[in-house]
């Protein structure tokens, strides 16, 4: 995978490339990752990229001429790639986006700054658009930097385990089982004894247990959305019974007044 990234502050990215997965992509050649400083692309002397906003206001706009040249510069570095503007305007990023990004031998980011990017810069140069998230930041970098870590784990050999990617959450619309590592008990907390157990089968099924859980707890949302598998479902039953029991014998205890369960006699 090649990434392309065009932005004023390309120093921003120097730590970025250097740190942990990404520097290992890096280094065993499974992403190639470059900047383009926007402003290398300004004709005039002093090499500006924003001006005033047309019509008065606030704040300052990204110029059409250096962003355009700099759009050409990359299409030339990396031809087959979409060209993805981020802005808070564009679609939501999210596990899907990253996953169909991933698909890409190639992928050029262009960062806005200012208020945003003259309104000329459209469809003939730019293929997408990309939001992290419901607020606004100053610039698209931070963006471009979390689209490009979740998509180079994607990419197949980035990450420890080979199917790593494929146990994340979201990637089977479920938040991810609890995790544990050494010591055995921790501040009087012990490691549940299955996962000590050495039995497979047992520790796979608890494991898709607390994925289940987790999500129910944490985001219900996903459940409501998710594809059950009959598995999913035993178990979504099986504590369906133990709530309905523990209420069933709380009723019993305090009367069968609440809840409008007033038993007819
Ligand atoms: Cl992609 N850019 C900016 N400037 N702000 C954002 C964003 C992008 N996504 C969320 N907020």
């Amino acid at each position: 995978m090649k990434f392309v990234v065009l932005t004023i502050f390309p120093e921003m990215f120097a730590s970025f490339w250097e740190y942990g997965i990404i520097r290992k992509a890096i280094e065993t050649e499974k992403i190639l990752a470059s900047t383009l400083n926007i402003r290398d692309f300004a004709e005039d002397r002093h090499q500006v990229t924003d001006d005033r906003p047309y019509g008065g206001g606030s704040g300052m706009v990204m110029k059409p001429e250096p962003l355009a040249a700099a759009i050409r510069a990359a299409e030339q570095k990396a031809p087959s790639a979409p060209k993805i503007l981020l802005t808070p305007q564009g679609r939501g990023f999210n596990q899907k986006i990253a996953h169909e990004l991933a698909a890409f031998e190639e992928l050029v980011f262009v960062c806005g700054r200012y208020e945003g990017v003259d309104d000329r810069i459209d469809h003939d140069l730019i293929d997408d658009e990309i939001s992290i998230g419901d607020y606004v930041l100053t610039g698209g970098e931070l963006a471009a930097m979390v689209i490009i870590d979740a998509v180079t784990r994607q990419i197949p050999g980035t990450l420890g385990g080979e199917d790593a990617a494929e146990k994340d959450s979201f990637a089977d619309g479920l938040l991810e089982h609890a995790h544990y590592t050494r010591p055995h008990v921790f501040e009087g907390k012990a490691v549940p004894d299955i996962l000590l157990s050495g039995h497979h089968e047992k520790i796979d099924n608890w494991r898709l247990e607390s994925a289940l859980m987790r999500t129910l707890m944490k985001r219900a949302d996903l459940l409501q959305k998710k594809d059950l598998g009959a598995k999913e479902i035993r178990i979504l039953k099986k504590w369906s019974r133990r709530i309905e029991d523990i209420l069933k014998s709380y009723h019993r205890a305090h009367g069968e007044r609440r809840e409008g369960t007033e038993k007819k006699s």
